[in-house]
């Protein structure tokens, strides 16, 4: 009879701070609902002994009847590491898989990494609902979004109905993690010391061929405001939280939602910062005013590329002039942002590159580029698979990281070394004028007086921690 379930969560870096993720919590949650026993074992409080002795002795002094292992694809080494060592410790517990690994690559979570079940997508109702089945001896095939190994063949039962109002699920189960740990380290983005990660929704609208969506598609899904609310003011009272980061994908598509939350931020005295992620299709005057005026100090963007035809092969649906109009506007009311970029798209070649070159120095971007990566389950991943270019499956699921290496030639360059030459030349480009213009602005205008954009840059640069806690002084603005 299973009742006690340990669930474990792989380390998502290793030279950062603890990072608190709700993939557990919002799982054990309702896990507890349904009666079991639930333990989470998060491994970012215990990255010094991701080694096999350290990771043996720390899993032989749980009790658990069942396991269930959660983690991104790009966790892969580790969470093979940990299925091998409680195969060995504990040959007779079944293990579970789920999140974005498993979510990606069933198919290999069963027969190549020889996890006895994978739960795929949400999971909230399919994993209570699996565990509930192999405690009555019912059959496994009746039970929605999950995966499962008959006669050597896989089966993969039908996708279990996402929770269309979140609101419904269980608070997550912030009683079995060591909170304190995530909350009182150095952000070195924001500089708060009690900073909070907090999510008013899931999913996202786009269809972007580089994006795994772990629901599927079709999953956008918020929370009520109320229920917002209520968690900032938690959070707020029990860890005197003074700064959150929204990590919604898509923090401002939904606008109206977006303007009564900060209205009530306001009502309710909520005085904190915060950072919120968005397309450029999302920012207008308005919900740039309205978000400053309820804290937001500063804004994600995902930009990617400056050449239409890589954001058209990306499938993007977004235009370079809504990007430069979006920095526009952010600049004109004052509004630091972020601006993720990407090279070595599908399609990429030295005219794309050019037009990237032209745009970042028009905008005055200047930020490191990420490699394009195809991660498992995408669009770009099945084509390359499609055309033989996965030789070694487990091999290349090792070397997936963050995305700061180079993995695979997708562009139009000939050869590894031509599409590496070009992103190098690319980031030059881009860095060599920027600076150059800085040094000039600075020697004729003087370190004070400069336009919003440059001032803004550097102080995150020089000084991280006073960042967010200084007024911008200068009222010359860029555009
Ligand atoms: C916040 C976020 C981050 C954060 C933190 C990641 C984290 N561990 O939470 C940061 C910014 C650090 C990050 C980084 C990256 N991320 Co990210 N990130 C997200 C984002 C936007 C939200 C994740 C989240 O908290 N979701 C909310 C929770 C509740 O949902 P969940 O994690 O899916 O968990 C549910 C189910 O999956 C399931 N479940 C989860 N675990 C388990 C375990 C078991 C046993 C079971 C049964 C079920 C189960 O139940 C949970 C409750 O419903 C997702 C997009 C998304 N919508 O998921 C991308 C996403 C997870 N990231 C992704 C990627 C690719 C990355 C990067 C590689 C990007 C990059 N190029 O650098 C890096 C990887 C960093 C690293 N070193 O590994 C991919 C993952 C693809 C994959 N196949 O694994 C996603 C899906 C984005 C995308 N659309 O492609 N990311
Ligand atoms: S990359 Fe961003 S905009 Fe595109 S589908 Fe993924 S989350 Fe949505």
């Amino acid at each position: 009879m299973i009742k006690k379930i340990l669930l474990i969560m792989p380390p998502l870096r290793f030279e950062t701070p603890p990072y608190f993720t709700y993939s557990l919590p919002i799982l054990a949650a309702s896990l507890e609902k349904e009666g079991f026993e639930v333990e989470i074992l998060d491994l970012e409080l215990h990255k010094t002994i991701i080694n096999k002795r350290g990771l043996t002795r720390l899993i032989c002094s749980k009790k658990f009847d069942i396991m269930g292992i959660s983690g991104l694809i790009t966790s892969y080494t580790t969470v093979q590491m940990l299925m091998d060592i409680t195969r060995k410790q504990f040959p007779k517990k079944k293990i579970i898989l789920g999140g974005g690994l498993a979510s990606s690559v069933p198919e290999h979570s069963l027969k190549v990494m020889k996890a006895d079940y994978v739960v795929y997508g949400e999971g909230v109702i399919s994993t209570p609902n699996l565990i509930h089945a192999l405690n009555n001896n019912k059959k496994l095939k009746n039970v929605k979004g999950i995966c499962y190994m008959s006669k050597g063949k896989m089966i993969k039962t039908e996708p279990q109905p996402l929770v269309r109002n979140l609101d419904d699920l269980p608070r997550p189960a912030y009683h079995l993690m060591d909170m304190k740990k995530y909350i009182n380290h150095y952000d070195k983005l924001s500089g708060f010391r009690k900073n909070m990660r907090i999510m008013t929704g899931v999913g996202c609208i786009g269809q972007c061929t580089y994006c795994f969506r772990i629901c599927g598609k079709g999953s956008y899904r918020l929370y009520s405001i109320p229920r917002v609310i209520k968690e900032m003011k938690y959070f707020i009272k029990k860890y005197n939280i003074k700064h959150f980061n929204f990590i919604d994908e898509e923090f401002l598509v939904a606008k109206s939602r977006v303007i009564e939350l900060c209205k009530q931020m306001r009502k309710h005295k909520i005085n904190v910062t915060w950072k919120c992620c968005s397309r450029v299709d999302s920012i207008n005057p308005e919900i740039v005013k309205t978000i400053k005026k309820a804290g937001c100090v500063i804004v994600g963007l995902g930009i990617e590329s400056g050449s239409q035809k890589i954001l058209d092969n990306m499938k993007k649906n977004v235009k370079v002039e809504q990007t430069k109009k979006a920095l526009r506007i952010l600049r004109k009311y004052n509004m630091p942002h972020g601006g993720t970029m990407m090279y070595g798209m599908v399609g990429e070649n030295k005219e794309t590159v050019k037009e990237t070159i032209r745009f970042c120095r028009e905008m005055e971007h200047d930020v490191e580029f990420f490699w394009t990566t195809p991660y498992p389950g995408t669009e770009i991943y099945n084509d390359l698979v499609k055309q033989g270019k996965i030789k070694d499956e487990k091999e290349f699921f090792e070397k997936l990281s963050d995305a700061y290496q180079f993995l695979i030639n997708l562009t139009e360059f000939k050869t590894d070394e031509e599409a590496i030459y070009w992103k190098k030349y690319l980031q030059r480009k881009i860095k060599i004028p920027l600076y150059k213009k800085l040094y000039i602005r600075v020697r004729d205008k003087g370190l004070w007086n400069l336009d919003f954009q440059i001032y803004d840059f550097m102080k995150r640069r020089l000084f991280p921690e006073k960042y967010f806690e200084s007024k911008y002084t200068t009222k010359k603005r860029a555009f």
